[in-house]
C-alpha cells in the first residue's frame, strides 16, 4: 500500500515533500489506469477522473484525523478514497464490479464506500449527498465528538437548491462540515461562466453567515496550510465554513468523453497545465536538491509497475454471486459500519 495518509506536521521537510510528491504521482498514474480499464470495457457505469486536481485531495485529506473525520464527496471519487488510504487494489475491484470491490461490486466508480476510513461516498446525483455531510456533522456534533466532515462538491452542483439547504441549516446549527467547491471550471460540457450568475462561488456562505473564502488549489503546500488552518478552525470553534478551491480539470468530464472537449481549446489546456501542482512540486523537490530529474522518473516507473501488479490482481477476482444483489443494502450495512 503505497498512499497511506502522511504526517504533514512539517511539510516541507524533504521526506514529506518527496512522500506527498508520490503520493499525487501515484494517483494520476492509477486514474490513469482507471481511464484506460473502462475503455477498454471492464468497468460498468461510468467513471470520472481527478487528474489535474490532485492538490486538493492530497492537501486536504492529509489535514484530516483519518478514521475519526468524515469525507463526502461526487462521482469523482478515487482520489478521495486513495488519499485516505483506502486499498487500491478494493478501488479497481469495485470499478470493474468484483465480489471483492470496496463496496462489495454493486456501487461502480461514482460509489465508493469505505466507513473505516471515513469515506461516506463516491456519489452520482450532483449536489445529492451535500445534506448527508452536513448530516454526518449533525451527528458528530449531536454525539459530542470532536469530528470534522470534509463536504466536497462540484462548481455545478453549487447551484443546486439542496446545496443551499444544508448551507443554512449548516450555520444555523452551527455543525462542524467544510464545504469544499472544488471549482473546476466545468459542469460537463458548461463553463463556469454560462451556469453560475455569480462565479465568485465562496459567496454561497455569504447570505447565511458562514465564513467562506477563495483559495488556490493547484499549489499542495498551500493547499495543505489553508486546509490545517480551516479543519483547526471549525474542530474548535464547532461552526461551519465554505471554500471555493480554484482548480481546473484536464480530462473531458468523464471517461467515455475524455478526447472530445469541444467547449475549450487546446491552448486553454495547455496554459491550465502550466499551474499544475506535480510538475510544480517536482520542480520544488529538484530545486531543493532533494532528488534528480532521474530519480523522479525512475519513481514514476515503479509506481506504475505498482499499478499494473494491483490492477491484475484486482481483475483475477471474481463478479458477485447473483444472491448477493439481496445482501448489504440496508439495515445490515449498519451493523457492520460498527458507528
Ligand atoms: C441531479 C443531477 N442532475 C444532473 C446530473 C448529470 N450530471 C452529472 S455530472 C454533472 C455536472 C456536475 O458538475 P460539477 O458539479 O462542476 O462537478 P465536476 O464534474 O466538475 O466534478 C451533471 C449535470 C446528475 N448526475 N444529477
Ligand atoms: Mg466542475
Amino acid at each position: 500500500m503505497l498512499v497511506t495518509p502522511i504526517d504533514i506536521s512539517n511539510p516541507e521537510s524533504p521526506d514529506t515533500l518527496l512522500h506527498l510528491y508520490k503520493q499525487m504521482l501515484y494517483t494520476r498514474i492509477y486514474e490513469e489506469k482507471c481511464n484506460q480499464i473502462y475503455r477498454s470495457g471492464k468497468a460498468g457505469g461510468y467513471l470520472h477522473v481527478y487528474i489535474g486536481m490532485e492538490a486538493l485531495s492530497s492537501g486536504w485529506i492529509n489535514a484530516l484525523k483519518v478514521g475519526w473525520d468524515y469525507v463526502i464527496t461526487a462521482y469523482r471519487d478515487h482520489a478521495h478514497a486513495l488519499a485516505l488510504g483506502s486499498d487500491p487494489v478494493k478501488i479497481f475491484s469495485e470499478i470493474m464490479g468484483r465480489s471483492t470491490g470496496l463496496s462489495r461490486g454493486k456501487g461502480g466508480s461514482m460509489h465508493l464506500y469505505d466507513p473505516q476510513k471515513g469515506l461516506y461516498g463516491g456519489w452520482g446525483i450532483v449536489g445529492g449527498h451535500v445534506p448527508l455531510g452536513a448530516g454526518l456533522a449533525l451527528g458528530a456534533k449531536y454525539k459530542k465528538e470532536d469530528r470534522v466532515v470534509l463536504n466536497f462538491l462540484g462548481d455545478g452542483a453549487s447551484n443546486a437548491g439542496v446545496v443551499f439547504e444544508s448551507l443554512n441549516m449548516a450555520k444555523l446549527w452551527n455543525l462542524p462540515c467544510i464545504f469544499i467547491i472544488e471549482n473546476n471550471e466545468f459542469a460537463m460540457g458548461t463553463r463556469l461562466e454560462y451556469h453560475a450568475s455569480d462565479t465568485e462561488l465562496h459567496k454561497r456562505g455569504m447570505p447565511f453567515g458562514m465564513k467562506h473564502e477563495r483559495l488556490d488549489g493547484m499549489d499542495v503546500l498551500q493547499t495543505i496550510k489553508d486546509a490545517k488552518r480551516i479543519i483547526n478552525h471549525v474542530r474548535e470553534y464547532q461552526e461551519p465554513y465554505l471554500v471555493e478551491i480554484m482548480c481546473y480539470r484536464y480530462a473531458g468530464h468523464g471517461a467515455a468523453d475524455n478526447d472530445q472537449a469541444l467547449y475549450r481549446t487546446k491552448d486553454e489546456l495547455y496554459k491550465a497545465k502550466e499551474r499544475d501542482p506535480l510538475t510544480k512540486l517536482a520542480n520544488l523537490i529538484i530545486e531543493k536538491n532533494i532528488a534528480t530529474p532521474q530519480q523522479l522518473e525512475t519513481m514514476q516507473e515503479e509506481l506504475e509497475e505498482v499499478v499494473e501488479e494491483q490492477y491484475a490482481e484486482a481483475d483475477a477476482a471474481p463478479a458477485p454471486e447473483a444472491e448477493e444483489v439481496y445482501h448489504h443494502i440496508y439495515t445490515d450495512m449498519e451493523v457492520e459500519r460498527g458507528h
